[in-house]
């Protein structure tokens, strides 16, 4: 994926978008902001032009679209910095809240034969689709009430992320121009992610899927395209089919962490993977002497890497590289830890493969 937010800023975002209105944002404009917006938006549509977006289109999805300072305002409180770090337990209940295992669990059963149809075709398994979708937006159930265009713009207007944002906004205006939504019904996230995947307009054009055969990528409505879609993604990022992600795991006696860490950095995504120890095939890990909790271990060549995302001793993780493909949607290894765990949760009732975490925040 290009590039995500992670979900903390869209909780901020929600959050924010409850205390302040749309109606009251508009009060809160001055006139010289409104005039600054002004002079913008005819210099990104000259701009847009000239990149090769027709004016029709450009008139179409502009219809409309307003400065929301509530948008910059979320955009300018990002929680969860190297400041006051997130521990994954806290994380991991803040995601899990209210019904959202019990939720996964019928929506998984219900939806068993179109997730197994994706899962077939990408080699993503079913319950990964399932657990992206439950974490991105419940299922469905939270997708974000901005106007979409007004969002992009005003980030792009805005200018900490002005180039991501004019990307995304092009993209918008192209999902407007080629047909692939009405502008009316283009509602998102305040950072500009849309749909029951969250996806931003670039991830729409470059990895949407037609799931249902209507012949339109419906990210808001089609469960099938949805599917399809997330499914697509993440086997461009990177999912070996076949592969579990792993498991959480009892570590040895006498660790030796320096023994086992990275000699290289990482090149994408950093921070998260500077969290990783070397990639080492299962039989090694096996050999040092770590215990799998309630999974079974891969074949004996399969790449494992090893995290402990609030520290040593704090509870630890062997993810295999589809893991990493996790990280391709949202660059976040609590992020990707709670998805799946959720897959684990929703697809194995049976297994307790969360409880434990959540009640102790430690193996
Ligand atoms: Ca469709």
């Amino acid at each position: 994926m290009p590039v995500r937010v992670p979900p903390f800023f869209r909780l901020a975002a929600c959050l924010l978008a409850f205390a302040a209105p749309a109606r009251a944002d508009e009060a809160r404009v001055s006139p010289e902001q409104q005039a600054a917006f002004a002079d913008w938006l005819n210099i990104y549509r000259a701009e847009a032009t000239a990149r090769g977006l027709k004016p029709e289109w450009l008139d179409a999805t502009l219809s409309g679209v307003a400065l929301v300072p509530s948008v910059i305002g979320a955009d300018r409180s990002q929680p969860g910095t190297a400041a006051r770090p997130v521990r994954f337990p806290d994380y991991l209940a803040s995601k899990f809240r209210g019904d959202r295992i019990v939720h996964g669990q019928r929506q998984f059963a219900t939806h068993r034969d179109l997730l197994a149809r994706v899962e077939a075709e990408s080699g993503v398994p079913a319950a990964i689709i399932a657990a992206i979708w439950g974490i991105e937006t419940s299922y469905g159930r939270v997708m974000g009430r901005h106007d979409l265009p007004s969002a992009l713009a005003t980030l792009a207007f805005d200018g900490r992320r002005r180039d991501l944002f004019t990307r995304e906004l092009d993209a918008a205006v192209r999902m407007v121009g080629e047909g692939h939504a009405l502008r009316e019904t283009m509602k998102g996230s305040w950072a500009g992610a849309f749909g029951q995947t969250q996806f931003l307009p670039s991830s729409y054009l470059s990895h949407g899927r037609d799931g249902d055969g209507d012949g339109r990528v419906d990210l808001w409505a089609s469960p099938a395209d949805v599917f399809a879609s997330i499914g697509h993604y993440l086997a461009r990022s990177g999912w070996q089919a076949g592969e579990t992600w792993g498991f959480r795991t009892l570590l040895p006696d006498g660790l030796d962490r320096a023994a086992v860490a990275a000699s290289e950095p990482p090149s994408r995504c950093v921070a998260p993977l500077s969290r990783h120890s070397a990639l080492k095939p299962a039989r090694a890990w096996r050999a040092l002497g770590f215990t799998p909790v309630n999974a079974a271990w891969p074949a004996d060549d399969v790449m494992m890497s090893l995290i402990e995302p609030d520290g040593p001793g704090q509870g630890a993780y062997l993810v295999t590289r589809s893991y990493r493909a996790i990280l391709g949607y949202n660059c976040s290894n609590l992020y990707a830890l709670s998805v799946t765990l959720l897959a684990d949760a929703i697809s194995l009732p049976a297994v307790p493969a969360v409880e434990p975490v959540v009640a102790s925040g430690a193996q």
